[in-house]
Protein backbone atom coordinates (compact mmCIF):
# COMPACT_ATOMS: atom_id res chain seq x y z
CA UNK A 1 0.00 0.00 0.00
CA UNK A 2 1.05 3.47 -0.87
CA UNK A 3 1.73 6.14 2.12
CA UNK A 4 -0.76 8.58 1.89
CA UNK A 5 -0.34 10.93 4.85
CA UNK A 6 -2.78 13.25 7.17
CA UNK A 7 -0.88 16.07 8.63
CA UNK A 8 -3.34 17.41 11.70
CA UNK A 9 -2.50 20.92 12.93
CA UNK A 10 -0.59 21.55 9.46
CA UNK A 11 -0.66 25.35 9.62
CA UNK A 12 1.14 25.62 13.04
CA UNK A 13 5.34 26.22 13.34
CA UNK A 14 6.12 22.78 12.65
CA UNK A 15 3.17 21.38 10.45
CA UNK A 16 3.40 24.17 7.96
CA UNK A 17 7.64 23.30 7.11
CA UNK A 18 6.92 19.48 7.73
CA UNK A 19 3.78 19.29 5.06
CA UNK A 20 6.34 20.75 2.37
CA UNK A 21 9.11 18.40 3.06
CA UNK A 22 6.72 15.45 3.26
CA UNK A 23 5.21 16.67 -0.26
CA UNK A 24 8.48 16.91 -1.86
CA UNK A 25 9.37 13.30 -0.40
CA UNK A 26 6.04 11.32 -1.03
CA UNK A 27 4.38 13.66 -3.53
CA UNK A 28 1.50 16.36 -2.95
CA UNK A 29 -1.08 14.31 -3.67
CA UNK A 30 0.10 12.02 -0.82
CA UNK A 31 0.25 14.29 1.66
CA UNK A 32 -3.12 16.24 2.91
CA UNK A 33 -2.77 19.01 5.04
CA UNK A 34 -5.71 20.19 7.85
CA UNK A 35 -6.30 22.63 10.20
CA UNK A 36 -8.80 24.35 12.21
CA UNK A 37 -8.37 27.23 9.76
CA UNK A 38 -6.22 28.47 6.93
CA UNK A 39 -2.44 28.69 6.65
CA UNK A 40 0.22 30.64 4.42
CA UNK A 41 0.26 31.03 0.80
CA UNK A 42 3.15 28.80 0.55
CA UNK A 43 1.31 26.26 2.48
CA UNK A 44 -2.18 26.35 0.95
CA UNK A 45 -0.74 26.51 -2.48
CA UNK A 46 1.88 23.73 -1.82
CA UNK A 47 -1.30 20.62 -2.43
CA UNK A 48 -4.68 19.88 -0.74
CA UNK A 49 -6.00 21.46 2.53
CA UNK A 50 -8.79 20.47 4.80
CA UNK A 51 -9.93 22.53 7.35
CA UNK A 52 -10.52 20.09 10.36
CA UNK A 53 -10.83 20.18 13.91
CA UNK A 54 -8.50 17.59 15.55
CA UNK A 55 -11.05 17.31 18.34
CA UNK A 56 -13.71 15.90 15.87
CA UNK A 57 -13.17 12.70 15.99
CA UNK A 58 -15.31 12.15 13.09
CA UNK A 59 -14.38 14.55 10.84
CA UNK A 60 -10.75 12.88 11.12
CA UNK A 61 -11.80 9.68 10.47
CA UNK A 62 -14.03 11.08 7.54
CA UNK A 63 -10.94 12.39 6.23
CA UNK A 64 -8.74 9.47 6.90
CA UNK A 65 -11.42 7.15 4.58
CA UNK A 66 -11.78 10.14 2.07
CA UNK A 67 -8.24 9.81 0.95
CA UNK A 68 -7.26 6.25 1.82
CA UNK A 69 -4.92 7.86 4.46
CA UNK A 70 -2.37 5.30 6.02
CA UNK A 71 0.23 7.41 8.40
CA UNK A 72 -1.17 10.80 10.56
CA UNK A 73 1.14 13.59 11.84
CA UNK A 74 -0.73 14.72 14.66
CA UNK A 75 0.82 18.45 15.49
CA UNK A 76 -2.10 20.35 17.06
CA UNK A 77 -1.33 21.46 20.33
CA UNK A 78 -1.66 24.31 22.73
CA UNK A 79 1.95 25.03 23.96
CA UNK A 80 2.74 25.89 27.07
CA UNK A 81 2.56 29.84 28.06
CA UNK A 82 -0.94 29.57 26.54
CA UNK A 83 -1.70 26.25 28.28
CA UNK A 84 -0.93 27.66 31.64
CA UNK A 85 -3.83 30.25 30.52
CA UNK A 86 -6.11 27.83 29.54
CA UNK A 87 -5.66 24.39 31.03
CA UNK A 88 -9.37 22.89 30.34
CA UNK A 89 -8.71 23.91 26.70
CA UNK A 90 -5.15 22.31 26.60
CA UNK A 91 -6.13 19.21 28.17
CA UNK A 92 -8.87 18.85 25.63
CA UNK A 93 -7.03 19.70 22.72
CA UNK A 94 -3.74 17.32 23.44
CA UNK A 95 -5.56 14.72 24.88
CA UNK A 96 -8.78 14.47 23.03
CA UNK A 97 -6.87 14.60 19.66
CA UNK A 98 -4.46 12.03 20.84
CA UNK A 99 -6.57 9.75 22.08
CA UNK A 100 -8.88 9.97 18.47
CA UNK A 101 -5.73 9.03 16.17
CA UNK A 102 -4.48 6.49 18.28
CA UNK A 103 -8.05 4.74 18.84
CA UNK A 104 -8.29 5.32 15.27
CA UNK A 105 -4.98 3.50 14.34
CA UNK A 106 -6.33 0.52 16.93
CA UNK A 107 -9.14 -0.17 15.01
CA UNK A 108 -6.98 -0.55 12.08
CA UNK A 109 -7.87 2.19 9.88
CA UNK A 110 -3.77 4.05 9.74
CA UNK A 111 -0.33 2.10 9.68
CA UNK A 112 1.70 4.17 11.44
CA UNK A 113 0.96 7.78 13.96
CA UNK A 114 3.69 10.33 14.52
CA UNK A 115 2.63 12.65 17.82
CA UNK A 116 5.36 15.23 19.27
CA UNK A 117 6.05 15.16 22.62
CA UNK A 118 8.05 17.57 24.65
CA UNK A 119 11.28 18.70 26.71
CA UNK A 120 8.12 20.14 29.03
CA UNK A 121 7.42 16.15 30.00
CA UNK A 122 10.55 17.24 32.43
CA UNK A 123 9.66 19.44 35.59
CA UNK A 124 11.97 20.87 38.65
CA UNK A 125 13.16 17.24 40.27
CA UNK A 126 14.41 16.00 37.14
CA UNK A 127 18.61 16.22 36.60
CA UNK A 128 18.33 19.54 34.67
CA UNK A 129 22.24 18.76 32.52
CA UNK A 130 22.09 15.98 30.14
CA UNK A 131 18.72 14.54 31.17
CA UNK A 132 18.27 11.47 30.69
CA UNK A 133 15.63 9.24 28.35
CA UNK A 134 14.86 7.66 31.53
CA UNK A 135 14.48 9.96 34.84
CA UNK A 136 12.31 11.59 36.73
CA UNK A 137 9.08 13.21 35.07
CA UNK A 138 7.12 15.24 37.23
CA UNK A 139 5.97 17.90 34.78
CA UNK A 140 4.72 21.03 36.63
CA UNK A 141 2.60 22.82 33.58
CA UNK A 142 -0.36 21.22 32.48
CA UNK A 143 1.35 21.37 28.51
CA UNK A 144 4.15 19.33 30.45
CA UNK A 145 1.00 17.14 32.39
CA UNK A 146 -0.55 16.38 29.09
CA UNK A 147 2.42 15.72 26.85
CA UNK A 148 3.77 13.36 29.69
CA UNK A 149 0.16 11.68 29.75
CA UNK A 150 0.65 11.25 26.04
CA UNK A 151 3.49 9.14 26.28
CA UNK A 152 2.26 7.11 28.41
CA UNK A 153 -0.56 6.08 26.86
CA UNK A 154 1.11 6.30 22.96
CA UNK A 155 3.82 2.99 24.55
CA UNK A 156 0.59 1.56 26.14
CA UNK A 157 -0.99 1.35 22.36
CA UNK A 158 1.59 -0.18 21.24
CA UNK A 159 2.40 -2.40 23.58
CA UNK A 160 -1.14 -3.41 24.09
CA UNK A 161 -2.62 -2.90 20.24
CA UNK A 162 0.03 -3.26 18.43
CA UNK A 163 -0.14 0.71 17.41
CA UNK A 164 2.82 1.69 15.27
CA UNK A 165 3.49 5.24 16.85
CA UNK A 166 6.43 7.14 17.21
CA UNK A 167 7.67 10.28 18.70
CA UNK A 168 10.00 12.89 19.88
CA UNK A 169 10.79 15.00 22.80
CA UNK A 170 11.24 18.67 20.54
CA UNK A 171 13.46 20.93 22.65
CA UNK A 172 12.55 25.02 21.68
CA UNK A 173 12.28 24.94 18.01
CA UNK A 174 13.77 28.18 16.11
CA UNK A 175 12.03 28.85 12.50
CA UNK A 176 11.43 31.89 10.16
CA UNK A 177 8.93 30.60 7.67
CA UNK A 178 6.04 30.41 10.49
CA UNK A 179 5.89 31.56 13.69
CA UNK A 180 5.18 29.44 16.84
CA UNK A 181 2.31 30.09 19.34
CA UNK A 182 2.41 30.18 22.95
CA UNK A 183 5.37 28.90 23.89
CA UNK A 184 8.31 29.49 26.27
CA UNK A 185 10.85 29.04 23.99
CA UNK A 186 9.33 31.30 21.37
CA UNK A 187 12.08 34.04 22.97
CA UNK A 188 14.47 32.84 20.40
CA UNK A 189 12.48 33.69 17.76
CA UNK A 190 11.10 36.86 18.67
CA UNK A 191 14.90 38.13 19.14
CA UNK A 192 16.24 37.74 15.70
CA UNK A 193 13.01 39.10 14.78
CA UNK A 194 14.02 42.60 16.75
CA UNK A 195 17.62 42.35 15.88
CA UNK A 196 16.30 42.72 11.96
CA UNK A 197 14.22 45.25 12.54
CA UNK A 198 17.00 47.33 14.49
CA UNK A 199 14.98 48.03 17.90
CA UNK A 200 15.63 46.52 21.33
CA UNK A 201 14.54 42.98 22.22
CA UNK A 202 12.91 42.96 25.91
CA UNK A 203 13.47 39.22 27.25
CA UNK A 204 10.65 37.49 29.01
CA UNK A 205 13.27 35.61 30.24
CA UNK A 206 16.60 35.97 32.51
CA UNK A 207 19.74 35.93 31.43
CA UNK A 208 20.70 32.82 33.25
CA UNK A 209 17.79 30.38 31.79
CA UNK A 210 19.80 28.06 29.51
CA UNK A 211 17.30 25.32 27.41
CA UNK A 212 17.67 23.10 24.38
CA UNK A 213 16.84 24.42 21.57
CA UNK A 214 17.30 23.06 17.81
CA UNK A 215 16.94 24.51 13.90
CA UNK A 216 13.88 23.65 12.45
CA UNK A 217 15.57 22.20 9.50
CA UNK A 218 16.87 19.49 12.16
CA UNK A 219 13.72 19.11 13.85
CA UNK A 220 11.77 18.33 10.13
CA UNK A 221 15.11 15.78 9.09
CA UNK A 222 14.17 13.81 12.65
CA UNK A 223 10.67 13.91 12.35
CA UNK A 224 10.96 12.31 8.58
CA UNK A 225 13.87 9.78 9.61
CA UNK A 226 12.15 8.45 12.89
CA UNK A 227 9.02 7.79 10.28
CA UNK A 228 11.32 6.27 7.94
CA UNK A 229 12.73 3.69 10.00
CA UNK A 230 12.31 0.17 10.10
CA UNK A 231 9.75 -0.83 13.25
CA UNK A 232 11.85 -2.73 14.69
CA UNK A 233 14.74 0.33 15.35
CA UNK A 234 12.23 1.98 17.30
CA UNK A 235 12.19 0.96 20.63
CA UNK A 236 11.27 3.49 22.56
CA UNK A 237 7.62 4.16 22.28
CA UNK A 238 7.01 6.80 24.47
CA UNK A 239 9.24 8.96 23.00
CA UNK A 240 12.77 10.10 22.35
CA UNK A 241 15.11 12.37 23.57
CA UNK A 242 16.25 14.65 20.78
CA UNK A 243 19.11 16.97 21.32
CA UNK A 244 20.60 19.68 19.01
CA UNK A 245 22.12 22.87 21.16
CA UNK A 246 21.75 24.49 24.30
CA UNK A 247 21.87 28.63 24.74
CA UNK A 248 20.81 31.24 27.36
CA UNK A 249 19.78 34.84 26.07
CA UNK A 250 23.09 36.40 26.77
CA UNK A 251 24.26 33.80 24.09
CA UNK A 252 21.76 34.37 21.38
CA UNK A 253 22.26 37.95 21.88
CA UNK A 254 26.15 37.88 21.55
CA UNK A 255 25.69 35.66 18.35
CA UNK A 256 23.28 38.34 16.63
CA UNK A 257 25.82 41.04 17.61
CA UNK A 258 28.27 39.61 15.59
CA UNK A 259 25.96 40.40 12.42
CA UNK A 260 24.42 43.81 14.31
CA UNK A 261 27.12 45.54 16.44
CA UNK A 262 24.14 47.58 17.76
CA UNK A 263 22.01 45.28 18.79
CA UNK A 264 20.84 45.40 22.34
CA UNK A 265 18.53 43.10 24.79
CA UNK A 266 17.08 43.97 28.12
CA UNK A 267 15.11 41.74 30.74
CA UNK A 268 11.82 41.42 31.91
CA UNK A 269 11.08 38.15 33.10
CA UNK A 270 7.34 36.82 33.59
CA UNK A 271 5.41 33.94 33.91
CA UNK A 272 7.41 32.05 31.59
CA UNK A 273 10.29 32.02 33.74
CA UNK A 274 8.90 30.10 36.24
CA UNK A 275 8.10 27.59 33.14
CA UNK A 276 11.44 27.79 31.90
CA UNK A 277 13.59 27.04 35.42
CA UNK A 278 11.34 23.74 35.37
CA UNK A 279 12.57 22.15 32.25
CA UNK A 280 16.56 20.84 31.68
CA UNK A 281 19.24 22.74 30.30
CA UNK A 282 20.81 19.93 28.17
CA UNK A 283 19.46 16.50 26.41
CA UNK A 284 20.95 13.36 26.45
CA UNK A 285 19.73 11.74 23.04
CA UNK A 286 22.10 9.12 22.99
CA UNK A 287 19.34 6.88 22.40
CA UNK A 288 17.91 8.48 19.24
CA UNK A 289 21.68 8.43 18.09
CA UNK A 290 22.17 4.64 18.46
CA UNK A 291 17.99 3.43 17.34
CA UNK A 292 17.82 5.57 14.43
CA UNK A 293 20.89 7.06 13.61
CA UNK A 294 20.13 11.27 14.82
CA UNK A 295 22.82 13.81 14.37
CA UNK A 296 21.68 16.95 14.13
CA UNK A 297 23.96 19.58 11.83
CA UNK A 298 23.22 23.42 13.45
CA UNK A 299 25.03 25.28 15.43
CA UNK A 300 24.23 28.95 17.02
CA UNK A 301 26.19 30.62 15.00
CA UNK A 302 24.52 28.20 11.77
CA UNK A 303 21.52 28.90 13.08
CA UNK A 304 21.65 32.88 13.93
CA UNK A 305 22.89 33.40 9.66
CA UNK A 306 19.97 31.08 8.89
CA UNK A 307 17.47 33.03 10.65
CA UNK A 308 18.69 36.28 9.92
CA UNK A 309 19.33 36.22 6.59
CA UNK A 310 15.89 35.13 6.00
CA UNK A 311 14.26 37.36 7.97
CA UNK A 312 15.66 40.44 6.43
CA UNK A 313 14.33 38.67 2.92
CA UNK A 314 11.23 38.41 4.12
CA UNK A 315 11.11 41.72 5.78
CA UNK A 316 12.25 43.48 3.04
C1 LIG B 1 7.17 25.47 24.34
O1 LIG B 1 7.97 26.36 24.65
O2 LIG B 1 6.08 25.30 24.89
C2 LIG B 1 7.55 24.52 23.23
C3 LIG B 1 8.16 23.27 23.75
C4 LIG B 1 9.52 23.30 24.34
O3 LIG B 1 7.56 22.24 23.68
N1 LIG B 1 8.43 25.16 22.31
Amino acid sequence: MDTKILIIGACGQIGSELTIALRKLHGTSNVIASDIREGSEELMNSGPFEIVDATDKAAVEGLISKYGITDVYLMAAMLSATAEKYPDRAWQLNMSSLFHVLDLAKDGQLKKVFWPSSIAVFGPTTPRQNTPQHTITEPSTVYGISKLAGERWCEYYFKNYGVDVRSIRYPGLISWKTNPGGGTTDYAIDIYHKAVEEVNYECFLNEESTLPMMFMDDAIKATMNIMLADKEKIKVRSSYNLAAISFNPVEISDSIKKHYPDFSISYKPDFRQKIADSWPQSIDDSAAQSDWGWKSEFDLEDITREMLSNLKKVKQ
